[in-house]
């Protein structure tokens, strides 16, 4: 195991984010404290998707018959199915499919649903589980057969440049949540050999985690009219024609939240983005013999002062245990901002606090008007810094170079990305993977229209991007 999958593993367990020991393979169990971080960061996806989506929600299982009618789609998942084949004790006619993704189990309904030219466009998601029967390693979060946490958008339009614009959209969705998190990320359009199954073309996310290697964190597919076609999804046009539909589709997984874990987290544990930290602001009262009483009690008036005026989550760790316990396990737990209490501090007017990013604490003034704003500024500020932090790392992690023996001794020397240029053939991109070991991510807009393949002198239009992945 590499230092980092032991240093996530350890984690997972140590902060509390989900038991790894449930008895069936790629399958956990969310625990309290990783609940709370699922279930902030789902807020904030839902407050952007709301906007202009509307949620749903479909049956997990799917028949097979709706599953098998898209040739190329069914093709690409028809390893990783898993099927409910009887009720009880009898048989089942026909066949039900865990959806990997839900494709099949909406469009068929869709058809149904678009009539005219005015119910366009439709965007619609839903958060769900889906089922995936991965033959590669499995890893918690990253890489699982559950995948609990699918959040599938998918939007229906009358015109191809609809869905081209669709597909912007969505990258810019999903760049807005990606910051709030402060994951940093690269976009790039998927080879045609690593694109979604059914689709014209995919645009990828992609993070680096500490390891080295990318993972793909989120991808945007436009689907054309290819399930249209299948699904017999057409709208009457302003004439009376029928016309079929374009589509596009855009999800994320339980690996946002690998990332987030991946890549803030230090030697110490954990360190959550305030917007998602299940505790944002904890409170540790220090007790000496005397004063004890009062102390506790400006604690008490504290807490209830920042959950009323800011709106913060916010913990009185009011625990009989010594207080360097409590910090061990704060820090670990990664918690945002620490504000120690002593009677000292009370009497002049002064309070401790520990930034967890960047593990420095400062004796600030108590001001009981000013104190829920100052204390807000600071998440505010851990906010950015944490962000900032992991786009200049992720940025390190990226070097160009101007031939494959030069991307070969990059590779070596550490992992990240490695960006060239390449001229777009199958034959010439596969023959690249293979001589450096590494899969190519995607091409990237135009940006040197005058330069030649470093693999085969052929023209290149575009900057590629490749890394070891997971
Ligand atoms: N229907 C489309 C859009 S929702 C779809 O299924 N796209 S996908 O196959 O690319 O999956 C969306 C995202 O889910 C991927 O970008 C990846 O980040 C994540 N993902 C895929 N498989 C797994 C898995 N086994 N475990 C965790 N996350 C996964
Ligand atoms: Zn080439």
């Amino acid at each position: 195991m590499s230092e980092f999958s032991e240093w996530f593993h350890n984690i997972l367990e140590e902060a509390e984010i989900i038991d790894t020991r449930y008895p069936i393979k790629g399958m956990h169990v969310w625990l309290p404290q990783g609940f709370k971080i699922r279930k902030h960061t789902l807020n904030i996806l839902k407050a952007i998707l709301d906007e202009d989506h509307e949620e749903v929600l479909f049956p997990l299982l799917i028949p097979e018959d709706e599953l098998a009618k898209e040739a190329i789609h069914v093709k690409g998942f028809e390893e990783e199915v898993y099927w409910v084949t009887h009720g009880g004790l009898s048989e089942l006619n026909e066949k039900l499919a865990l959806r990997p993704t839900s494709e099949t189990a909406m469009y068929p309904m869709f058809s149904l649903w678009v009539r005219n030219h005015s119910d366009l466009p439709m965007k619609y998601y839903q958060v769900v589980n889906t089922f995936r029967y991965e033959t590669k390693h499995t890893r918690p979060l990253i890489r699982v057969r559950e995948i609990t946490t699918f959040k599938e958008a998918h939007t229906v339009h009358a015109t191809a440049e609809e869905t081209e614009q669709q597909v912007k959209d969505a990258v810019k969705i999903y760049k807005k949540f990606f910051d709030m998190l402060g994951i940093p990320y690269s976009v790039s359009k998927r080879p045609e050999w690593d694109k979604f199954p059914g689709a014209l073309y995919t645009v990828a996310f992609d993070t680096i985690m500490p390891d080295g290697k990318t993972l793909q964190i989120g991808t945007v597919h436009n689907l054309g009219q290819t399930f249209a076609k299948t699904f017999d999804i057409t709208y009457e046009t302003a004439t009376g024609e029928h016309e079929y539909v374009y589509q596009t589709c855009y999800g994320l997984s339980d690996r946002v939240i690998a990332s987030v874990i991946g890549i803030h987290g230090d030697k110490s544990g954990l360190c959550m983005p305030p917007d998602i930290a299940p505790y944002q602001v904890v409170i540790v009262p220090i007790i000496f013999k005397k004063g004890g009483e009062e102390v506790l009690e400006f604690c008490r008036n504290l807490e209830e002062k920042l959950k009323s005026e800011a709106n913060l989550r916010v913990y009185f760790d009011d625990r009989d245990i010594r207080a360097g316990k409590k910090y061990y396990e704060w820090e670990m737990r990664g918690v945002p901002l620490r504000i120690e209490i002593g009677p000292r501090d009370i009497q002049n007017k002064k309070l401790v606090t520990y930034r967890r990013d960047t593990q420095e604490k400062e004796i600030i003034d108590y001001n009981p008007l000013a104190i829920s704003e100052t204390l807000f500024e600071t998440l505010g500020e851990i906010s950015l810094n944490m962000k900032d932090k992991a786009w200049a790392t992720f940025e390190k992690c990226i070097r160009s170079v101007d031939s494959i023996e030069e991307a070969e001794e990059e590779m070596t020397k550490a992992n990240g990305i490695i960006t060239f240029n390449w001229c777009g053939n199958e034959d010439c991109g596969k023959d690249i993977e293979e001589k450096v070991k590494v899969a190519i991510l995607g091409v990237q807009e135009p940006d040197n229209e005058n330069s030649t393949c470093i693999n085969c002198d052929k023209p290149s239009k575009h900057r590629t991007l490749i890394a070891k992945t997971y």
